[in-house]
């Protein structure tokens, strides 16, 4: 899509929702694309939208597991398809893990070993990925390592998409370790504590299916976090931000050129740069209230939509102090809190914050804002503050030991550029200017090597590398970026930029994945495949 288009779309999306402030950011950047901070297009829902503030906050539930041994706990997951209400009065099928979504929230304890059963009811090949984990390749949900529906799959023969993006490798010739019904995830969490999240991450449909339901939380704690006096139980509570826009019947709209999900990847053209929904769900539910004691809450903000990058704020900000107190990212606690006055945040990104709602008077009415957003999607949700509590939580100023990895210590720059690019004849995303493909290994580095990894970008991407976490080293000529801190498996990448990493990997070889985490751009064949050795 030319530049033209987007701007078209996103003048179309000004008129429609509020010309004032979107306006004044335009002219502040001068770029129709950049001034929403989005490289996606809106799609609106074509039913009524729900009142915001009207349904409380669900939190999903902790799975238990099924039995625990010396070493391990055992846990089953059924994905199935199931009818939720998240509209009011209305039942939008989902593909859902337990049949909910978000899915429920799974709790390991770092050097305890989980596995996961995974039972593939659904009507479509799943894989899942453990998005954080340090997983050997086998259990890591490499694309092509299908797990297909227990009652049987037959992809079809496709839309005429001919060689289309990937030439439709789930079905031929890049045929990975594919199961039927049952698969075994086993994570042995040799890591820190930290907010990891499990998605779908099924070859070329990655995107429909997150969308449709296949999203949720998997937390790990250790000994270094739990020793630390920081808000925990009923004031640790994980927020799954994503945008979804619903059909008229409830039912989640998205753009698939293959509705069936069967055989043709990727989204209609008018959406390629990715697909933004028009409403905003927290933990599944739109525009949700929760109800808080003027005290310190913990809360492990992840942004699980497809393409959405967000700016967050509180509205009113406290009478004092920093509205956020930034203490984890991706990969963990940081070493010391950061105040941030925003979270911006990519997809896949994740943010550990404390806010201090103590800082309000009781009764205020506290909403987290969008700044990216407009009209509707401008906000997320909503705090009541309730009264006054005892809170013996606090926030150390030392948060926990990281050992930096010294760029000095690189034993080699690779460069991986994100860009627009042809895919087997047909528009799509490339990285170094070639699709994915599952057989081609693009760089062999070795376990213990610090390597420079440097992203560049041509528009929003949010990088994301699988095995081991990185550390930000610079973005173009600079330092590390307000939210660049500490452990992170997701960068944020905006227009033009670049942004280089300093990397190790450790413990397994195999194939593992490189990729833009905008999961239309995924599935439009940006993705690498790397493999350590
Ligand atoms: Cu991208």
């Amino acid at each position: 899509m030319s530049t033209a288009l987007s701007r078209r779309g996103f003048l179309g999306l000004v008129g429609a929702a509020g010309a004032a402030g979107a306006a004044g950011s335009f002219g502040l950047a001068g770029c129709g694309r950049d001034t929403t901070g989005q490289t996606a297009q809106l799609l609106t829902s074509l039913g009524p939208t729900p009142r915001p503030y009207a349904v409380p906050l669900p939190v999903p539930a902790v799975k238990k597991p099924l039995r625990s041994d010396a070493t391990t706990d055992y846990y089953e997951i059924v994905q199935r398809v199931a009818d939720v209400e998240i509209l009011p009065g209305l039942r939008t099928p989902i593909l859902g893990y337990d049949g909910t979504f978000p899915g429920p929230t799974l709790v390991s304890r770092s050097g305890r070993r989980t596995v996961v059963r995974h039972r593939n009811t659904l009507p479509v090949p799943t894989v899942v990925h453990l998005h954080g984990g340090h997983t050997p390749p086998d259990h890591d949900g490499y694309p092509v390592d299908l797990l297909l529906p227990a009652g049987g799959w037959n992809p079809g023969t496709g839309h005429g998409h001919g060689a289309g993006h990937g030439a439709s490798p789930t079905t031929g010739s890049m045929a990975g370790d594919v199961r039927k019904g049952v698969r075994d995830y086993a994570y042995p969490f040799h890591q820190r504590a930290a907010t990891l999240w499990y998605h779908d991450h099924r070859m070329d449909f990655t995107g429909a299916q997150v969308y449709r339901g296949l999203a949720g939380f998997h937390l790990v704690h250790d000994d270094e976090e739990e020793a630390l006096p920081l808000p925990s139980g009923e004031r640790d509570v994980p927020l799954m931000i994503c945008d979804r826009a619903f059909e008229e019947d409830g039912a989640f709209r998205y753009p698939a050129l293959d509705r069936e999900l069967r055989s043709t990847p990727g989204v209609t053209s008018a959406y390629m740069e990715g697909v933004l929904g028009d409403v905003i769900l927290v933990n599944g539910a739109p525009w949700p209230v929760m109800e808080v004691a003027a005290a310190r809450y913990r809360f492990r903000i992840l942004n699980a939509s497809n393409a959405r990058r967000y700016r967050l704020a509180l509205d009113p900000g406290p009478r004092e102090g920093a509205p956020f107190v930034q203490i984890g990212g991706d990969g963990g606690l940081l070493e010391h809190p950061l105040d941030q006055d925003t979270i911006v945040a990519a997809p896949a990104e994740r943010f550990d914050v404390v806010v201090d709602f103590s800082a309000y008077r009781p009764g205020t009415l506290v909403t987290m804002v969008n700044q990216l957003g407009s009209g509707p999607t401008a906000r997320v949700m909503r705090f009541r503050v309730t009264g006054r509590v005892k809170d013996d939580s606090a926030i150390p100023a030392r948060l926990a030991r990281i050992e930096k990895l010294d760029p000095a210590k690189a034993v080699r720059t690779r460069e991986w550029r994100f860009s627009r690019g042809d895919v087997h004849g047909e528009k799509g995303w490339t990285i170094n200017g070639r699709p994915f493909d599952a057989r081609r290994m693009d760089a062999r580095p070795r376990l213990g090597d610090i390597e420079i990894w440097r992203f560049q970008a041509d528009l929003h991407h949010p990088v994301h590398v699988h095995l081991d976490p990185f550390q930000v080293v610079r973005r173009g000529n600079r330092g590390p970026g307000r939210f660049d801190a500490g452990w992170k498996d997701t960068v944020d990448l905006r227009p033009t930029e670049y942004v280089d990493v300093a990397v190790r990997f450790t413990d397994y070889t195999g194939p593992y994945l490189l990729h833009c985490h905008n999961l239309e751009h995924e599935d439009m064949a940006m993705m690498a495949a790397f493999a350590t050795t």
